[in-house]
């Protein structure tokens, strides 16, 4: 009897000690998909994200983040997150061409200036518009990277030089290739590292900071500038458990919303220019431009992207009048007042 009372007792301690640790854990774990490598800048966001929010929730809340591929890769993003297969996930519009008939206005060449102009675009715009391609999930931030240049394993000093040269894009980017008579060569950036070294393809088009996030730098001697496409992420959370979360954890995840995107965009500008300065150190990185007159005709031979991105938002039902009005009076004033 008196054994028994002890064993109770003991019990009752252990009981009280596991749920006094408990207490202290987070209430609410949820996961967090990215497809790049942890080095990229889509990871390096997904950190600082999570760590603002555990810090904001006191701990209330914990991020786990699976970069790599690990839970979703670049093209299931969107439907896995949906599908609660990841409660969050980051993705790249320009993966899944025509998914995005909205946002995908970001990927026609327009002359941004930088990631942290066309990041405050794409978020106004999607504050503004609430794009039906994002009813089905909670949009947590959208950014865009830097403009796109082609990095390549030979010189690209001209158009001619374009011709017939297989280089990898995706969405817009692999428009404006083929509109450059390049031989376009689609995958996410994730597959990337392997067509380079294998030689299936000869460069990319893309923001520069890979150069040093992947070290293409080592692959590839010359970069030629286009300040071409930027391409638009989105930060997506299946909507279900959006909406199973306390009121006082949603306000955080919007309050962090637009911040998130404008730090991410800032982030992507400071880090091209030390990929850059390191790329030329480390590996002796040449930097090419066109003549004047080959980049003229480039913006003749890639006018027609406008026309086109219209012609699918309308049929998609979307005011493309409207929306492509909207974004040139948003990128005048962020790109005379960068935020
Ligand atoms: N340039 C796009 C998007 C992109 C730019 N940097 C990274 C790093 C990791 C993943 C994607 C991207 C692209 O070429 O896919």
């Amino acid at each position: 009897m008196k054994k028994n009372f002890f064993s109770f007792v003991f019990a009752l301690v252990v009981f009280f000690i596991l749920s006094a640790n408990v207490a202290g854990a987070a209430d609410i774990t949820l996961t967090y998909a990215n497809f790049p490598p942890a080095s990229t800048f889509p990871c390096v966001q997904m950190e600082r994200w999570k760590t603002e929010v555990e810090k904001r929730t006191n701990g209330q809340v914990a991020i786990q983040t699976f970069p790599g591929g690990a839970l979703l890769g670049a093209k299931n993003m969107f439907d896995g997150v949906k599908q609660g297969q990841a409660d969050i996930g980051n993705l790249c519009m320009a993966y899944q061409p025509g998914v995005f008939p909205l946002t995908s206005v970001l990927e026609v060449p327009m002359g941004f200036s930088s990631a942290t102009v066309a990041s405050a675009v794409l978020y106004d715009l999607v504050e503004k518009f609430n794009p039906k391609e994002f009813s089905k999930v909670k949009v947590l931030a959208v950014f865009a990277t830097a403009p796109s240049n082609i990095i390549s394993t030979v010189p690209v000093r001209s158009l001619a030089d374009i011709k017939g040269l297989e280089l990898r894009g995706a969405g817009g980017a692999s428009d404006v290739l083929r509109l450059l008579s390049a031989i376009d060569v689609n995958m996410p950036m994730s597959d990337t590292p392997e067509a380079l070294q294998k030689g299936v393809v000869k460069g990319l088009l893309s923001s520069l900071e890979v150069l040093q996030d992947l070290n293409y730098a080592e692959l590839c001697p010359y970069v030629t500038m286009l300040n071409a496409q930027v391409y638009p992420f989105a930060v997506i959370m299946n909507k279900d458990k959006w909406d199973s979360l306390p009121e006082d954890v949603k306000k955080v995840f919007d309050d962090l919303r637009r911040e998130q995107s404008i730090w991410t965009g800032q982030y992507m500008d400071r880090h091209v220019d030390d990929a850059l300065s390191w790329s030329k150190k480390q590996y002796n990185l040449e930097v090419l431009t066109m003549s004047e007159e080959d980049m003229a005709t480039m913006s003749k031979l890639l006018a027609p992207m406008q026309e086109d991105w219209k012609q699918k938002a309308d049929k998609a039902d979307i005011d493309a009048e409207a929306v492509w009005t909207e974004v040139q009076a948003l990128k005048t004033k962020y790109e005379a007042t960068a935020p």
